[in-house]
């Protein structure tokens, strides 16, 4: 399974979530689905987006959170998980695309990519309830919907290959984006009760 292509997949349902992303490779391939102004690519960073996700999600609980991470990330900051059971705000939807590698900086190994370290068993021994791994379309989809409608936190560990994009380059720089994704909120908050939208066909 391709990151890209669940990417591809949900980007339709993202327009009323508020959607943190990790650096690289998988900021560019969402980036480069179309941006949104709900999109925010957390750069630099490595191994915080699930608790900037996790933030958001605690201040904000009348939006729905998604995080997109990596494994390199996840491995850079494992107590996340420990902190995501404890809060476990029922707005966030955490998935982790597990490629085995630290693609975006050259495609090194991770501690994933012989299978060493399960990801979603860490998640699961920290305490999170609703944790599912997948390995193919089909099952991130179904795992994607089910997130979505289930009114509890979600860790997805999406099994995928080490694969990005052919460039690199996004024409909106960390303190734009920022800005932008703050205002957003506001503005949405300024116009009365946000009511998640679903749409997802099974
Ligand atoms: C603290 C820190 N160390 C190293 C980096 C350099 N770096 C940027 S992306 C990346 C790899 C991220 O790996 P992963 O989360 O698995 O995502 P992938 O690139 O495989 O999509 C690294 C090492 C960084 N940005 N921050």
């Amino acid at each position: 399974m391709e990151r890209a292509r669940c990417l591809e997949m949900i980007h339709p349902e993202l327009e009323e979530m508020l959607v943190v992303t990790i650096m690289g490779a998988c900021a560019q391939e969402l980036y480069d689905l179309g941006h949104r102004e709900n999109f925010f690519y957390l750069q630099h960073a490595m191994g915080l987006a699930s608790s900037i996700g996790l933030g958001l999600a605690t201040h904000l609980p009348a939006e729905r959170v998604l995080v997109l991470d990596g494994d390199g990330s996840v491995l850079m900051n494992l107590g996340t998980f420990a902190t995501l059971a404890r809060y476990r705000p029922a707005n966030l939807i955490h998935v982790v695309f597990d490629n085995g590698s630290l693609l975006s900086t050259g495609g090194f190994d991770s501690h994933t990519a012989t299978e060493v370290t399960d990801l979603a068993a860490v998640a699961r021994g920290a305490g999170v309830d609703h944790v599912v791994s997948v390995a193919n379309e089909m099952e991130f989809g179904e795992a994607f919907v089910d997130a979505v409608e289930r009114d509890a936190m979600t860790v997805i560990v999406a099994r995928v290959r080490a694969t990005g994009p052919d460039h690199y380059g996004m024409d909106l720089a960390l303190p734009e984006n920022a800005f932008r994704f703050r205002r957003w909120i506001a503005e949405r908050r300024a116009r009365g009760p946000v009511t998640p939208r679903i749409s997802l066909e099974k």
